[in-house]
């Protein structure tokens, strides 16, 4: 290893012992006899900190030193997990600290269970956030990621009686000992107020004040001397306690005002239902890019003398449209805190923000009415209406139907109420638009945002997701890991496309029996987890069939589930059909508000439960409904997954990065023409996959041509046999048949907006073949190796570079 290294503490299990029973004991007040599980992973997480905190402090001086330009990643959302065993792994000292805890008579494996999980995403963008950071580090790009201390995370999901039942994420309540509370680098914000037109230029005034609070994470970077910082903001109250409150209305106002400041950062919004008229949410989202903004221009100011070089050092990344106030805050900042003038004002705004979009679904797009927005943020109506002008202004006379066109680029929505469209004020402020795959990027220039590609054609591009190896195969799959090294050495952590020298492997009988003794092992390991937390029954000889993300019509757990209902009925026509054994398993949480996603989740576990029950087919069938999915569940699962279920409606998914996940551990996909999946197929080749349903240009056709989803249950035998089954009472044990009302209505006269019953037969087809293709063993291993060999690409280093490269103009900074 190279120089860096000398900045640790001592890294041999010994010193890595004595390092954990001094935090032990000087840290928590507490000796060996008395420690309990928690205790010690407090403490080793402290030691592993210490380790980190040396290297931070290295490359900020470095960065500091060479005046970098940096990467600020703008996110409302980090689904991180848990960090002690990446953070060990990153660090390089994962075998010494097991030899070290081994040594005081402690699994490092229990230690690991008593981490809380930071659950600060809802799923796919804040899992992405979380791999970009790892990548960002270990590719030693100076970034800072900015974000909020949400009190509380994605809530807990608990399955009761087949219903999911929300409970709180109360994720610090026993302190963390990776945060690093900085109160010195507090920030205050202003909300509401009004606009004193008294001056020589517009005043905010009034409103409320709030003060963010810093509390700094550090990234490590997997075998780099990089350690960059995720801050999150929390919100806080000005005064502790309003006197003049107090004065006007007593203790119990003036504690509200307290109550006000502190319920910003309270709570993670889910994010599946459209959020418009929610303050809260828009207060948020103000607030944390307010507070970094200006943190952003302190540390800038303190390497340079005016903000005339701002562009060419700093580069703020918006994930998805929840920043994008930010465009309207700098220019805010620029033109009433430094006198700065409307356009060079412009000029330094519109080089600093580049933008991702993350979904197709058109009323996912954010927009907030304008009443709402003037009363909070008078001040940022103003400047977006300017902007807007200018925008409007400067389309070309020439250009076709250019009343048209400016209706759809307006940043205003001529509804009532008027709305603010943010991904119109992410477009006209940022310079790069990109989407997280290549038909997802085809899509943004060709539908939605069309009218802007007109606009703008070389302001868009495409960066196709990723995901760290670090976490999703060396950390969650050990077995297989050790495998890959021991025939390809262990380059391939940080340089994924190593794999691909693997690919003659999959012809190798050694090999294979190998690659098959690890995935029946974790196949064994996650049943006898399941087994232990929730009874559940798996015969780990069967196929698991896994179908893991959040719970969303366009996903289609429903088509899941009709076949799942189509195989059950074959099974009881004939007992002695020839078919592999199988278990599917399903997990997800549905948004609270998201009724028909939950009713999806209940029958679910309806059809589970009769399956489960039912001993004419429970030896070849199950079907179970793991709860509470997040970053862990997901590492137990993925690695003992054989089959891979990515079947969203042609166009809808973005991109997926669960399908990259499963694939790279062996699981082979079943799959529609979406998001990653295609390039994923490109990746595999397709004898390596199973790829049905209808394409994206299909769909689209078929919907302007007039889908009558009710026709076909009425023409087709077996959908209709299988919807009435549904409805039949059959599933709902004590409760009425109506609670599966709703799945069963909204996929007949509901119109079945995700093409459920349109695709159902080819999916049926394609799980026959899955079945047949399962009996040759030998053929299925090869594949799954195949599959594994080929997903180097999809790392999130390679996404990462692209992005430095192509759009940031990044380059990386060592420590010296
Ligand atoms: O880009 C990360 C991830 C994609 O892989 C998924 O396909 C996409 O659904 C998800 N998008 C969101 C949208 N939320 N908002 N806004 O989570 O992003």
């Amino acid at each position: 290893r190279n120089g860096f290294w000398r900045f640790a503490t001592d890294t041999s299990p010994e010193g890595i012992r004595e390092s954990i029973l001094s935090h032990l004991r000087l840290s928590l007040a507490r000796s060996p006899d008395t420690a309990t599980t928690f205790d010690w992973w407090i403490s080793t997480a402290m030691m592993c900190q210490d380790h980190i905190v040396d290297r931070f402090l290295a490359t900020y001086r470095a960065q500091k030193a060479e005046k970098v330009k940096r990467l600020y990643f703008f996110s409302l959302e980090y689904f991180l997990g848990r960090l002690l065993h990446q953070n060990l792994i990153s660090l390089g000292i994962l075998e010494q600290t097991k030899k070290a805890l081994i040594g005081l008579g402690l699994d490092i494996d229990q230690i690991f269970e008593e981490e809380p999980q930071i659950g600060l995403g809802n799923g796919g963008l804040g899992r992405l956030a979380a791999c970009f950071l790892d990548s960002l580090s270990t590719l030693r790009y100076p970034a800072f990621g900015y974000g909020l201390h949400y009190e509380f995370g994605l809530f807990h999901q608990d399955i009761i009686n087949g219903y999911q039942v929300e409970r709180p994420d109360d994720w610090t309540r026993f302190g963390v000992p990776w945060e690093i509370i900085r109160p010195r680098y507090s920030q205050v914000i202003r909300l509401y107020g009004n606009i004193d037109w008294n001056k020589q230029k517009p005043v905010w005034v009034g409103g409320k004040e709030i003060l963010g609070v810093p509390y700094d994470y550090l990234i490590p970077g997997y075998n780099s001397p990089v350690v960059n910082v995720l801050r999150l903001w929390r919100s806080k109250s000005t005064v502790e306690f309003d006197l003049e409150a107090f004065n006007r209305g007593g203790y119990f106002e003036a504690v509200a005002e307290k109550n006000f400041s502190e319920s910003i950062s309270k709570v993670l919004y889910p994010n599946d239902k459209t959020e418009i008229g929610r303050e809260l949410r828009l207060i948020q989202q103000y607030f944390f890019v307010s507070c970094s903004l200006h943190d952003i221009i302190r540390r800038f100011l303190k390497e340079h003398s005016n903000l005339d070089d701002f562009p060419s050092k700093v580069v703020i990344h918006l994930n998805d449209t929840h920043p994008a106030i930010a465009i309207a805050e700098l220019m805010r900042i620029f033109l009433d805190e430094h006198n700065l003038s409307w356009s060079k004002s412009w000029e330094l705004v519109s080089q600093c923000f580049a933008y991702t979009n993350h979904t197709l679904m058109p009323e996912a797009l954010e927009k907030w009415s304008v009443p709402l927005f003037e009363r909070v943020l008078p001040r940022h109506l103003q400047i977006i209406y300017e902007i807007n002008k200018q925008l409007l202004d400067n389309i070309p006379l020439n250009i076709q139907e250019r009343d048209k066109l400016i209706r759809q680029v307006s940043l205003i929505e001529e509804t009532q109420p008027k709305l603010v469209r943010m991904a119109n004020l992410a477009i006209c402020g940022s310079y790069s638009i990109n989407g997280v795959s290549a038909l997802h990027s085809e899509l943004l220039k060709k539908e939605l945002f069309h009218p802007f590609y007109i606009l703008y054609p070389k302001k868009f591009h495409n960066v196709t997701n990723g995901i760290t190896p670090r976490l999703w195969l060396l950390a969650s799959n050990p077995r297989l890991s050790n495998l890959i090294t021991e025939v390809i050495g262990d380059g391939w952590p940080s340089d994924l496309e190593q794999l691909d020298a693997l690919k003659p492997y999959a012809q190798d009988p050694a090999f294979k029996e190998k690659y098959n003794l690890v995935k029946q092992c974790n196949k064994d390991e996650l049943s006898n987890l399941l087994k232990k937390k929730y009874n559940f029954v798996l015969d780990p000889e069967a196929i698991f069939d896994v179908q893991i993300k959040r719970i969303h019509e366009y996903k289609r757990q429903h088509l899941n589930l009709l076949h799942i209902l189509s195989l059950y009925r074959r099974l009881l026509d004939n007992p002695n059909l020839d078919i592999h054994p199988r278990v599917f398993l399903i997990a997800g949480k549905a948004a609270p508000g998201y009724d028909l996603a939950k009713c999806i989740i209940k029958a679910i576990n309806a059809v589970g439960y009769k399956i489960n029950n039912d001993p004419r087919v429970n030896k070849k069938l199950r079907v179970y409904f793991v709860p509470n999915y997040g970053v862990w569940s997901a590492s137990k699962i993925i690695p003992a997954a054989d089959v891979s279920e990515q079947i969203s409606t042609a166009g809808k998914e973005a991109s997926g990065t669960g399908n990259m996940k499963l694939a790279l551990n062996g699981a082979l996909t079943v799959g529609t023409m979406d998001g990653a999946n295609i390039e994923i197929l490109e990746a595999v080749g397709e004898r390596n996959i199973f790829i049905f349903g209808l394409r994206a240009e299909e769909i689209r056709k078929l919907s302007t041509s007039g889908y009558s989803s009710r026709k076909i249950y009425e023409s087709d035998p077996e959908i209709k046999y299988l919807l009435d089954w549904l409805k039949s009472g059959e599933f709902s044990q004590n409760e009425p048949p109506s609670v599966l009302y709703p799945v069963v209505h909204s996929l007949i006269d509901g119109g079945d907006p995700f093409f459920v019953l349109a695709d159902f037969h080819a999916y049926k087809q394609t799980q026959l073949e899955v079945d047949q293709q399962y009996k040759d063993r030998q053929m299925w291993i090869s594949k799954a190796i195949l599959n594994t060999a080929s997903l180097g690409w999809f790392s999130s280093d390679r996404s990462i570079q692209q992005y430095a490269t192509n759009i940031w103009d990044l380059s990386p900074c060592l420590p010296k």
